[in-house]
């Protein structure tokens, strides 16, 4: 058989099925990780094209491989709608994901044992944002700041003290598990008191950010690193946005000094989920977002759940299970196996283990993009309190699975076919 024509159920039936499988698992559940979504119809076309054929080291017009053509509009057309769409100076559509964005901040900005700052992990950042495990905090000098143990927000008395005291040369600010809204202003001005670069990484916020649902840090910090694949709703891949005068010393940074050729399938599916986000039906996609996630929060905090900082203000919930008397991970665990899918997560000043902490994180991105409202917050906020309070009840955790799955059937998950 010639390998290369027919398709992948003759080519690979097995891999095929675990396809379907997932396809399946996607439609039937209510995905609730915050940093996950539906990539539409169009953007799984354009990764899937034979654009994933082409190398094109370099950047547009300046390429070490020949047959460019298209490629390079390719490239410019993201770029173009994400300039427009972010008010940025200069884009960077290349890194491959949100991890090697923020290590080219740190390649174009820092030395090794250079001291950096970001939000500690256990307190909602990420873990290139200088984390102990991570390259960014063994390479390089971590400071993390936190948030405060009264209200669970960001203490930025703590990170303006932090900044004065050890002058780090990079400060990032953004988040991965933090329902508040960023104070990007406020960062400038430490990030100016200090002398240092002030990097955003908007990954989890940048769909509330391009629609002005969210302040955006464009404009404000030196750079800002994303994803393309969470709230924003392309494909899994990263960009970075800068000020002109950094432009030069960041496209170094992620080729040559990171990556080789970029991913250009990617690349297209980018440009198209920036087309997406231009039309204003995304911005009512935004708000929705935020409205779906107050909802669900204002519905769990009148079940009796510990709702870190009280609610949220964007697409993301932490709660604290505590007084529950559950651990996160087995929360995460039964609400799984009820067809609801979440993470478990720690919690500020979490006393247990990060591989078995106290919370569970909670999104609206992904269940939003189906076009599910209030109502169905509600009848989730009923069956997290469900599930929660008995999650080893086998028959509970079927019926409400079987629940879920005649709600699904309602709201076809967009982009899939079953
Ligand atoms: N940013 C992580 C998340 O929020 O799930 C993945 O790196």
């Amino acid at each position: 058989m010639n390998l290369l024509d027919p398709s992948l159920s003759e080519v690979d039936p097995t891999l095929a099925r675990l396809i379907d499988e997932e396809n399946r698992r996607e439609h039937e559940t209510l995905r609730l990780i915050p940093s996950e979504n539906y990539a539409s119809r169009a953007v799984m076309e354009a990764t899937g094209s034979c654009l994933t054929n082409k190398y094109s080291e370099g950047y547009a017009r300046k390429r070490y491989y020949e047959g460019q053509h298209v490629i390079d509009q390719v490239e410019e057309l993201a770029i173009a709608r994400l300039k427009t769409l972010f008010g940025a100076e200069h884009v960077n559509v290349q890194p491959y994901s949100g991890s090697p964005a923020n290590l080219a901040v740190y390649l174009a900005f820092c030395n090794p044992g250079d001291t950096v700052m970001g939000l500690a992990l256990p307190a909602g950042g990420h873990l290139t944002h200088g984390h102990s495990v991570s390259i960014t905090g063994r390479y390089f000098k971590s400071v993390p700041y936190g948030v405060r143990r009264s209200d669970g927000r960001i203490d930025l008395d703590e990170v303006r003290a932090l900044a004065k005291e050890h002058r780090p040369k990079l400060i990032f600010c953004g988040t991965t598990a933090y329902p508040r809204q960023l104070d990007f202003a406020a960062f400038r001005s430490i990030a100016d008191e200090v002398g240092a670069i002030l990097a955003a990484d908007i990954a989890h916020i940048a769909g509330l950010v391009c629609t002005g649902v969210h302040p955006s840090p464009v404009g404000i910090a030196d750079v800002v690193t994303s994803t393309t694949h969470k709230t924003f709703r392309g494909p899994r891949g990263g960009m970075l946005f800068c000020k002109k005068e950094h432009a030069s010393v960041l496209d170094r940074a992620v080729f040559p000094g990171l990556q080789g050729g970029p991913h250009n399938h990617t690349t297209a599916g980018i440009a198209v989920a920036a087309q997406e986000a231009l039309s204003p039906s995304f911005r009512t996609y935004a708000e929705a977002i935020v409205d779906n996630a107050r909802t669900l929060g204002e519905e769990l905090v009148a079940r009796g759940f510990a709702v870190v900082t009280g609610g949220t203000d964007n697409h993301l919930l932490l709660l604290d299970l505590t007084n529950k008397g559950v651990t996160g991970k087995v929360a995460s665990k039964a609400l799984d196996r009820a067809g609801i899918v979440a993470n478990y997560n720690a919690v500020p000043f979490d006393p247990r283990k990060p591989f078995d902490p106290s919370g569970v994180r909670l999104g609206t991105p992904a269940v939003t993009s189906r076009g599910m409202g209030r109502d169905v917050m509600v009848l989730l906020a009923n069956w997290i309190d469900q599930v929660v309070k008995e999650p080893a009840n086998d028959a509970l955790l079927d019926r409400v699975a079987l629940d879920v799955k005649a709600l699904c059937a309602s709201y076809p998950a967009p982009g899939i076919k079953i």
